[in-house]
């Protein structure tokens, strides 16, 4: 583990076009001589989409619903984070070599950028995507939270860049898009968030059935209510606040902030929601994909 004094929001890195957290960008390079293991299970999503909730649920899964296992370790070290770097807490390629099989990995990676080792070897992908309202308006607090992050300025200017693709991981956009077109020719359970919040048990039993396992109906019920945001959020192992108070301020934000669908409402004027409408209306024309923005 690597000890750098300044690690205050250093501007975003380009890597092959896409905007990255600078220590994020850093680990892209080493990333690529990732081996996946046969049964190792991939967690995808652009950030602020339900990553935290669904690795939560697979830890539970993994572990039969025993809650005692499931407390092991924060869910960063339970479910490790590819691309996660960051001074003074261990990397996400040294949580990986610690982890035992069969393994959870977590990315926000584009497909430009994920280790191709993942793709060639068929390695099973859940993903998840969520509106993306509620996705911008999540991201515009965990970046003022985040320290890792540059400061995210107003509202309304973080707003314009994540339609131009300007925060970190570039285009949410771009990446529901290419994750979904995968489904033709990788294994991928393709996940809402949305429905996810609507009937997370049914959600559950798909992701059981990808996953070829079956559990006791009292299980699921188990794990059902220990992932809800409540539960999740008075859980020091689920709710990050084992992070440096200098790389995540829960003052700031907490991370597990609001888990509902349609509190974008709250934030987006009149005149911000026409001109985002316009843009998704052309950015996303000819895609088959279809979003939720309330329950
Ligand atoms: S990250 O940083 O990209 O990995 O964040 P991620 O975990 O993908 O997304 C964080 C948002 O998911 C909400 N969340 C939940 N919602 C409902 N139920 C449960 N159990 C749950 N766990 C996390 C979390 O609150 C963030 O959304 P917002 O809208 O900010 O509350």
């Amino acid at each position: 583990m690597e000890l750098i004094e300044d690690k205050s929001r250093p501007p975003l890195v380009p890597v092959k076009g896409v905007p990255l957290i600078k220590y994020f960008a850093e680990a892209i390079g080493p990333l690529q001589n990732l081996t996946p293991l046969p049964d190792d299970l991939l967690i995808s999503t652009y950030p602020k989409s339900g990553t935290t909730w669904m690795s939560e649920i697979l830890d539970m899964i993994y572990h039969g619903g025993k809650l005692e296992k499931c407390r092991r370790a924060p869910i960063y070290q339970r479910v490790p984070f590819l691309e996660f770097r960051c001074p003074g807490v261990p990397s996400g390629l040294e949580t990986l070599e610690e982890t035992p099989a069969p393994r959870l990995l977590k990315t926000h990676l584009p497909l430009s950028l994920l280790p191709r080792s993942l793709l060639d070897q068929k390695v099973k992908v859940i993903y998840i995507a969520r509106n993306a309202k509620d996705v911008v308006v999540s991201y515009y607090n965990f970046y003022n939270m985040a320290k890792l992050h540059p400061d995210p300025g107003t509202w309304d200017s973080f707003l314009q860049n994540f339609m131009d693709g300007k925060v970190s991981y570039g285009s949410w956009y771009q990446h529901v898009k290419e994750w979904w077109e995968l489904r033709h020719n990788h294994p991928i359970l393709y996940l809402f968030y949305e429905d996810m919040k609507e009937n997370p048990k049914r959600e559950i039993k798909k992701v059981l059935e990808f996953l070829g396992r079956s559990l006791p109906e009292e299980t699921v019920d188990l794990i059902v209510h220990h992932t809800s945001f409540k539960k999740m959020k008075e859980n020091p192992m689920s709710n990050y606040t084992t992070i440096p108070n200098d790389v995540m301020d829960h003052g700031v934000s907490p991370f597990l902030r609001k888990g509902i669908a349609g509190d974008w409402k709250n934030t987006f004027t009149v005149a911000q929601n026409e001109h985002f409408d316009a843009h998704y209306a052309k950015t996303m024309a000819g895609c088959d994909l279809k979003f939720r923005w309330e329950l």
